[in-house]
């Protein structure tokens, strides 16, 4: 572990695997205030389920950093309903991107899991060292094995080959490129579309998936680009740094706050048919508190800001509201 600088990107080619999506593009607006060339590639330049299409263009475009952001994800109905994807897609990406980088003498990388590699009954908060001790939660058992293994991966990189390849395990994030489709979104878009759904149509209620009672932490996107060039240019160890804010609430609580940030006054519905996932995944960030970060943007302000951002970005959505 180091908490002086042991990578520097200045004047380095920085490849954003993922860039489109949510974590992609809030590394790329983080990455463009350093002095880095970007590079990035999009899904119909490149797959990178294919590996010799990887290994052609990795070596091509010579990267000499790589952030893994490209991932299958959804929420907790889509993770449950495809494993075949979030399992086959996240591992053949992961496999793909850490070999051709591999290949291709990459001096950093650094591959992005999520808080579900933990165990479902993990001690709370989780620290990293409760990975593999015990079953996953079902739900999202594909997605947490295939992180686990690109985890994996990056370990076996830096201990059998000396490469700085490390790991890097947000909490649930949201902000602004979030996805709010209901059908394959995570919980916090959905609750904010329902609310606005609820409002403009002068609902007397709005329906939360499950019980209410799981308790989840929040992290806005932008704190975590934050986060993740502070470990790019920091850390370097076998070991993966979970990143998160270090608070957690309720759903029932979470969509409460949405509901008021969004403006919308009925009542709360719980549908009991829908799966509630794993009890609580409160991240340990002590570890990343120690190397020197810490979060900004709190709930409330996040809150706000995605719901501008959604109105912004959603059609007919601010006319409406
Ligand atoms: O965010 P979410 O879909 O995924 O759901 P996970 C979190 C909790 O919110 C669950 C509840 O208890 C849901 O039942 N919930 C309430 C809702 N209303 C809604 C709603 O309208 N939509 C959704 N989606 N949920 C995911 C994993 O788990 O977290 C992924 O499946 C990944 O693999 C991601 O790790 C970060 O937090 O349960």
């Amino acid at each position: 572990m180091s908490l002086e600088p042991v990578f520097n990107l200045k004047g380095r080619r920085v490849w954003v695997a993922g860039h489109r999506g949510m974590v992609g593009s809030a590394l790329v607006r983080r990455l463009s205030r350093e002095d880095c060339e970007i590079l990035t590639a999009g899904r119909e330049d490149l797959d990178l389920t294919r590996q010799s299409d990887v290994r052609r263009w990795v070596a091509d475009r010579r990267p000499e950093a790589v952030f893994v952001a490209a991932a299958r994800v959804g929420g907790i109905l889509a993770n449950d309903t495809h494993p075949i994807e979030f399992l086959y897609e996240n591992l053949m990406i992961a496999a793909n991107v850490l070999e051709a980088s591999a290949r291709a003498n990459v001096a950093k990388l650094m591959h992005l899991g999520s808080s579900c590699i933990y165990p479902r009954h993990s001690p709370q908060p989780i620290s990293e060292g409760a990975l593999l001790t015990g079953l996953l939660e079902p739900t999202n058992e594909a997605y947490a094995i295939a992180k686990i293994a690109g985890l994996k991966l990056a370990q076996a990189y830096r201990r059998q080959e000396g490469r700085d390849f490390i790991s890097a395990m947000p909490t649930n994030l949201y902000g602004p490129g979030d996805n709010f489709d209901l059908a394959s979104s995570h919980v916090l878009p959905a609750l904010m579309r329902k609310a606005h759904d609820a409002k403009l149509s002068g609902a007397s209620d709005m329906t939360v998936w499950g019980s209410g009672a799981p308790r989840r932490e929040f992290l806005h996107v932008d704190d975590c680009a934050e986060a993740l060039v502070f470990l790019m240019t920091r850390y370097s160890d076998a070991l993966h740094v979970n990143v998160g804010c270090g608070e957690d609430q309720t759903i029932a609580t979470l969509a409460q706050e949405v509901a008021d940030a969004v403006g919308f006054q009925g009542a709360l519905g719980f549908d009991a048919s829908k799966p509630d996932g794993m009890p609580r995944k409160l991240l340990d960030i002590s570890r990343l508190r120690s190397l020197g970060w810490s979060p900004r943007i709190t709930l409330a302000e996040g809150l706000a800001s995605t719901y501008q951002w959604f109105l912004r970005h959603t059609p007919g959505a601010r006319s409406a509201a």
